[in-house]
C-alpha cells in the first residue's frame, strides 16, 4: 500500500496570548514525524482572511490523502473530535487582523453542514487507548477553527480525507486564570500522534 500522505496544521496564538497547544504539537510532530507516513505541516495565521488560504496552499503543495487541523479550546478538557464543520462564522473575539467578522454564511449557497470525513469515533478510541482524555464534539464552534475544516470538507478532492481536533489549553497559559480546564501539551500531543497513526494505517 501507498504512504499516507498527512497534512496537520495547528494555529499561531490569539487571543491576547503568546503560546497555544496546536502549535506546539505541529513543532513536536514535525521534529519527530510517525513512522510510514509521508507528513507535511503548517501553522496558520487566526485570521477570517489567511487561515483558510493557508490550508489551501498546503494542500495544494502537498497533495494529502488526510488533513488533520488542530486548535486550541477554551473550555474543553478533553481532547475532541469534531463531526461537523458548519456553514456560518462569527467572531466572538476579534482576529490576529482585528476583524470582528459579523454573523453569517461562509459560503453562499453551500450546505448548512458538512461532516467531517474521518473516522470520528475510531480516533477518540485510538486516543484514549493511549491514555488521554478523548470524546467526540458535535462541531467545531463558529470560529477560525470552523472555518478551515468547513471549506477543507467543501474543496477536498475525491477520497481525500479531512478532520479536526481541538485541545485543552496549556496549563499557565494567559487565558486560564479562572480555571478553565487545560491539559499538557505532551499529553494532548500523544493523543494526536495515537490519532494520526490509526487514521493512516
Ligand atoms: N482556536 C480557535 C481559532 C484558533 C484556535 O486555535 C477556534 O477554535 O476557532
Amino acid at each position: 500500500m501507498a504512504t499516507t500522505r498527512v497534512l496537520v496544521t495547528g494555529f499561531e496564538p490569539f487571543g491576547g496570548s503568546d503560546d497555544n497547544p496546536s502549535m506546539r504539537i505541529v513543532h513536536a510532530l514535525a521534529g519527530d514525524p510517525p513512522a510510514g507516513i509521508e507528513l507535511a505541516t503548517g501553522v496558520l495565521p487566526v485570521t477570517w482572511a489567511g487561515a483558510w488560504p493557508g490550508v489551501l496552499e498546503l494542500m495544494s503543495q502537498h497533495r494529502p490523502d488526510l488533513v488533520l487541523m488542530l486548535g486550541q479550546s477554551g473550555k474543553r478538557s478533553s481532547v475532541t473530535v469534531e463531526r461537523f464543520a458548519l456553514n456560518f462564522g462569527r467572531g466572538r473575539i476579534a482576529d490576529n487582523d482585528g476583524v470582528d467578522r459579523p454573523d453569517g454564511a461562509l459560503v453562499e449557497g453551500a450546505p448548512l453542514a458538512l461532516a467531517s470525513t474521518i473516522d470520528v469515533d475510531g480516533a477518540v478510541e485510538a486516543m484514549t487507548n493511549a491514555g488521554t482524555p478523548a470524546r467526540p464534539s458535535h462541531d467545531a464552534g463558529a470560529c477560525v477553527c470552523n472555518l478551515v475544516l468547513f471549506q477543507s470538507l467543501l474543496r477536498a478532492t475525491p477520497g481525500q480525507r479531512a478532520g479536526f481536533i481541538h485541545v485543552p489549553m496549556l496549563p499557565g497559559q494567559q487565558g486560564t486564570e479562572n480555571g478553565e480546564p487545560t491539559m499538557d501539551a505532551a499529553e494532548s500531543g500523544r493523543a494526536v500522534r495515537a490519532a494520526i497513526e490509526f487514521l493512516s494505517a
